[in-house]
């Protein structure tokens, strides 16, 4: 008798130890562990964890265990994934209001980025993405991405053309290619290594960090700063688990979420030093190109993707942000 109460109540107290409900978010991401979109999300999981008593915990499914952003954007929005960090560039054929923030030297620096993302124009395009089965959450940095070679370096505009380069898997991105004279290959992230070495294309682009933990620098050792876009990372919930959260767990979702995007600030401006280091030392050749040409070359793309009265407004809106 006495050792069937104890074990009633063992279970009692071990029942009462887990928060009623608890539940695990499953977030996706392509990149390695450490990197900072990885451990950002890591970091907004403990911030749930002790903000909920344990009841609402994230697991990051990183490495592209989940699969290609492209797929794991679907995938997000009917609610087979919880939660995703994808760059704002695999969205813009979806969510047409994220093409903007992924135009050509549109932001003068990342601090006019910031305020712009922080403000009300970044909450716009957050809320944008709604209507598509997503909630957006945060935006997360992504520094300045700028063109890597793996034969001929890019010292000039001129050396753009012809030149087979990897793009993300979005119009707008196409489209900058070929403004500049390169003949675009979309792919998915995972592709581009193999792709840059058997020479199926010449070259891509993206900022320090990817391009150093992806590798792609030991196959493409020219970096042409040509840092032409700052388009930024984003952090997506399946409108379907949204739904599943009481309105008190989705506002503290928000907040942790936006608190996390501090921590990530912290962790991209030294990743990236760390990250031009290695590159760096380990005998890639750093190119620096007058922009003035690169610049006066994307005209063509704003007249294509600026053209409601909307983009046109948002443009604008965003230009005049001090
Ligand atoms: C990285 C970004 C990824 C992905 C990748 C790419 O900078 O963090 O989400 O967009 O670039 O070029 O596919």
């Amino acid at each position: 008798m006495k050792s069937i109460a104890a074990l009633v109540l063992g279970a009692a107290l071990s029942l009462a130890a887990l928060p009623a409900s608890a539940q695990t978010l499953r977030s996706a991401d392509i990149h390695p562990d450490g990197y900072p979109t990885v451990e950002a999300v890591k970091y907004l999981g403990d911030l749930m964890d002790q903000r909920t008593g344990g009841r609402i915990k994230i697991q990051v499914f990183n490495n592209a265990q989940l699969g290609a952003e492209k797929d794991t954007i679907e995938q997000t929005r009917f609610g087979v994934i919880d939660m995703n960090r994808v760059n704002t560039a695999p969205f813009n054929n979806l969510v047409p209001e994220t093409q903007v923030l992924g135009l050509p030297f549109l932001f003068r620096s990342v601090d006019h980025m910031h305020k712009v993302l922080d403000g009300p124009i970044g909450d716009g395009i957050l809320k944008a993405f709604e209507p598509h089965g997503l909630v957006g959450l945060a935006f997360y940095d992504s520094g300045a991405r700028s063109f890597y070679t793996t034969k001929t370096a890019i010292h000039s505009i001129e050396d753009m053309k012809g030149l087979k380069l990897r793009v993300q898997q979005s119009d707008l991105w196409i489209a900058m290619m070929q403004a500049l004279g390169a003949n675009p290959t979309p792919m998915a992230y995972g592709e581009v290594y193999s792709a840059l070495e058997t020479g199926v294309v010449d070259g891509a682009e993206n900022n320090w960090p990817s391009y150093e933990s992806s590798r792609h620098f030991e196959v493409a050792k020219h970096y042409t700063l040509t840092e032409h876009s700052l388009a930024p990372e984003v952090l997506v919930i399946s409108k379907i688990s949204w739904d599943k959260l009481s309105p008190d767990d989705q506002a503290t979702l928000r907040q942790a979420a936006k608190d996390s995007v501090v921590k990530m600030r912290e962790l991209w401006t030294a990743r990236e030093k760390a990250s031009e280091e290695k590159v760096r030392a380990g005998g890639g050749e750093i190119i620096t190109v007058d922009k003035a040409p690169f610049i006066a070359a994307m005209g063509p793309v704003y007249d294509k993707f600026v053209t409601s009265p909307e983009m046109k407004s948002l443009v604008e809106r965003i230009r005049a942000v001090q």
